[in-house]
C-alpha cells in the first residue's frame, strides 16, 4: 500500500496553541523515513492550508446548545479533510492524518467512513465524547466522538455525523481522565472502554486484540485514532492536556504492533490519525519522534 500523509495543522479545538505545528514536527521527526523502513512507500501531500485562529473570533455565541469554540473553523477544515481522505480512499491509498488537535478526527472518520461502515480504536486519556452542552472547556477537540455519532447540538450538523460509524463499534483503550457529565455518557453509551486499569490487569496485547474484535465486528474497516496524551506525560511531554498515569513507551509500541499484525492478517485498518503533538511543550522533539515510530509500528516497523 501506498500511505498518504495529510498535515492538518488545525489548532481551532485546543485551548493551548502550538498544536499546529505538529504535523511539521511530526514529519521533522522522520515520519516518511520511518514509513519506508518499514516497507511501505509514503507519499507526503502537503498540510491543508489553515487561516490562522489569532485572525478568528471563536464565536461561543453559535446558536447551538452549549459552547463550541470556533466550530465554523472547525466545519471548514473537517470538511476539506474528509474530501482528501476520501478521496485518498477512492485512489486505493492509505490516508494517514497529522494533527493538528484532535478534532480533525471529525472529518478524517467522515471521510473514510463515507463509502465503509467503520470501526474505530480511540487510543487516547480521554474519552473526547462531551457535547458541546456538557463541555467543561468549549473546546471541540474533546468532542470528536459525540461530532460523528451525531450526539447534543451535532446531531443537527450535517458535516459531522459519519452515519456509518455505529457506536458498539468504537473502543477506547487506555482511558484514565473523563469529565463528570462525560462519565455517564460513556457508561450509558454502546462503545467499550478499556481503562488504564484494563491494561494493568490483562496487558496491553490482550486488551487491544479485543478493542480489534470490537472495531472489525459487522464493519468493513477500522480507523485507528492515536492521541499523543495516551502516552505517558513524562514519555511524550509536548501535549496540551497531559494525564499522569499513561502508557508506557513499551505498551505503546505493543498496542501499535497488534494493529500492524492483525491488519497484516487481514487488511482492516483504512485510516488513521496522529494528532496533539505540541511542539511548544515539548522536550526536543520527543513526542513527535514518540508519534513518528508509533506510527511506523503501526505499518509494521519491528525490532528484526
Ligand atoms: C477535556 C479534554 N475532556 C475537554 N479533552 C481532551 O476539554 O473536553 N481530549 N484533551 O483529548
Ligand atoms: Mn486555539
Ligand atoms: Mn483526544
Ligand atoms: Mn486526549
Amino acid at each position: 500500500t501506498t500511505v498518504r500523509i495529510i498535515g492538518a495543522p488545525m489548532d481551532y479545538g485546543a485551548d493551548r496553541r502550538g498544536v499546529d505545528m505538529g504535523p511539521s514536527a511530526i514529519r521533522y521527526a522522520e515520519v516518511a523515513d520511518r514509513l519506508s523502513d518499514a516497507g511501505v512507500t509514503a507519499v507526503d501531500d502537503g498540510d491543508l492550508l489553515i487561516p490562522r485562529a489569532e485572525e478568528r473570533d471563536p464565536n461561543t455565541d453559535e446558536p447551538i446548545e452549549g459552547t463550541a469554540k470556533f466550530l465554523r473553523e472547525v466545519e471548514g477544515v473537517c470538511t476539506r479533510l474528509e474530501e482528501r481522505v476520501a478521496e485518498t480512499l477512492a485512489d486505493g491509498e492509505f490516508p494517514l492524518v497529522l494533527g493538528g488537535d484532535h478534532s480533525v478526527a471529525i472529518g478524517s472518520m467522515r471521510g473514510s467512513a463515507r463509502e465503509a461502515d467503520l470501526g474505530a480504536i480511540w487510543f487516547d486519556a480521554h474519552a473526547d465524547l462531551n457535547t458541546p452542552a456538557t463541555s467543561p472547556s468549549g473546546n471541540v477537540h474533546g468532542m470528536p466522538l459525540a461530532a460523528t455519532l451525531g450526539r447534543g447540538a451535532f446531531g443537527d450538523l450535517s458535516w459531522a455525523r459519519a452515519p456509518r460509524v455505529r457506536e458498539e463499534s468504537i473502543a477506547y483503550v487506555g482511558l484514565r481522565s473523563i469529565d463528570e457529565r462525560e462519565r455517564e455518557l460513556v457508561r450509558d453509551s454502546e462503545m467499550t472502554a478499556y481503562t488504564m486499569a484494563d491494561i494493568d490487569e490483562r496487558g496491553m496485547t490482550a486488551v487491544v486484540e479485543d478493542a480489534l474484535d470490537v472495531a472489525t465486528d459487522s464493519t468493513d474497516g477500522v480507523h485507528v485514532s492515536l492521541d499523543l496524551d495516551w502516552v505517558d506525560p513524562k514519555t511524550a511531554p509536548g501535549v496540551g492536556t497531559p494525564v499522569r498515569g499513561g502508557v508506557t513507551y513499551r505498551e505503546a509500541h505493543a498496542a501499535l504492533e497488534t494493529v500492524s499484525e492483525r491488519h497484516a492478517a487481514e487488511e482492516i485498518v483504512r485510516s488513521m490519525d496522529v494528532v496533539e503533538v505540541n511542539p511548544i511543550l515539548d522536550e526536543g522533539n520527543e513526542t513527535a519522534t514518540i508519534a513518528a515510530e508509533l506510527t511506523a509500528s503501526a505499518f509494521g516497523n519491528r525490532i528484526l
